[in-house]
C-alpha cells in the first residue's frame, strides 16, 4: 500500500485488438501515474520465468504460447496502492466471471484470452515482474500535474 509500483501488460489479444490506448486511459484517468512503457515482442525463455509458478499446470504450454504469440504493450504504472487497484480494475482472472466495468469484463469472454496482465498482491511479485522487464534507468521519476489533488 501507500505509494507502490506495478507491473501490467497488454497482452497479444488486447495489442491486436486496438485495446491498448482504452487500456492506459483507464490507468491514467484513475490518477495512477505511468512511469514506464515498452513495447516488445516476449521470448521464450522471458515468458517461462515470468509465468514460473505456472510451469506444472496444464495450460502452461498454451499460456507460454499465447503469450508469445505478438507484441504486447509492457508497462509499469505507480500510485497508492497501485497493485491492488490494478487487480480490481482488470476483473476475475476469466473474464466469463468478471463484472461489467472491469477492464476483462468489458474486453473478454474467454480465459485463454484475457486482455491484460497485472501483478497479483503477493509480497514481492510486482518487484520481481518490474525487475523481469524493465532496468532501472527506463523507470521515470517525476510529479504529474494533477497529484495535490488526487491525494489528500
Ligand atoms: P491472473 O492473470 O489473473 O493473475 P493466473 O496468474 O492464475 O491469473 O494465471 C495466469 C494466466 O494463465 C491467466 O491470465 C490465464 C491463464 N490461466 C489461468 N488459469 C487457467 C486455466 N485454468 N486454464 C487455462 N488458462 C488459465
Ligand atoms: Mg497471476
Amino acid at each position: 500500500s501507500e505509494h507502490e509500483r506495478t507491473f501490467v501488460m497488454v497482452k497479444p489479444d488486447g495489442v491486436q485488438r486496438g485495446l491498448v490506448g482504452d487500456i492506459v486511459a483507464r490507468f491514467e484517468e484513475r490518477g495512477l501515474k505511468l512511469v514506464g512503457g515498452k513495447f516488445m515482442r516476449i521470448d521464450r525463455d522471458l515468458a517461462e520465468e515470468h509465468y514460473g509458478e505456472h510451469e506444472d499446470k496444464p495450460f502452461f504450454d498454451d499460456l507460454v504460447s499465447f503469450i508469445t504469440s505478438g507484441p504486447v504493450f509492457a508497462m509499469v504504472w505507480e500510485g497508492q496502492d497501485a497493485v491492488a487497484q490494478v487487480r480490481t480494475m482488470m476483473g476475475e482472472t476469466d473474464p466469463a466471471e468478471s463484472a461489467p466495468g472491469t477492464i476483462r469484463g468489458d474486453f473478454g469472454l474467454d480465459l485463454g484470452r484475457n486482455v491484460i496482465h497485472g501483478s497479483d498482491t503477493e509480497e514481492g511479485s510486482a518487484e520481481r515482474e518490474i525487475d523481469l522487464f524493465f532496468a532501472a534507468d527506463e523507470l521515470l521519476d517525476y510529479e504529474r500535474v494533477d497529484e495535490t489533488w488526487l491525494y489528500e
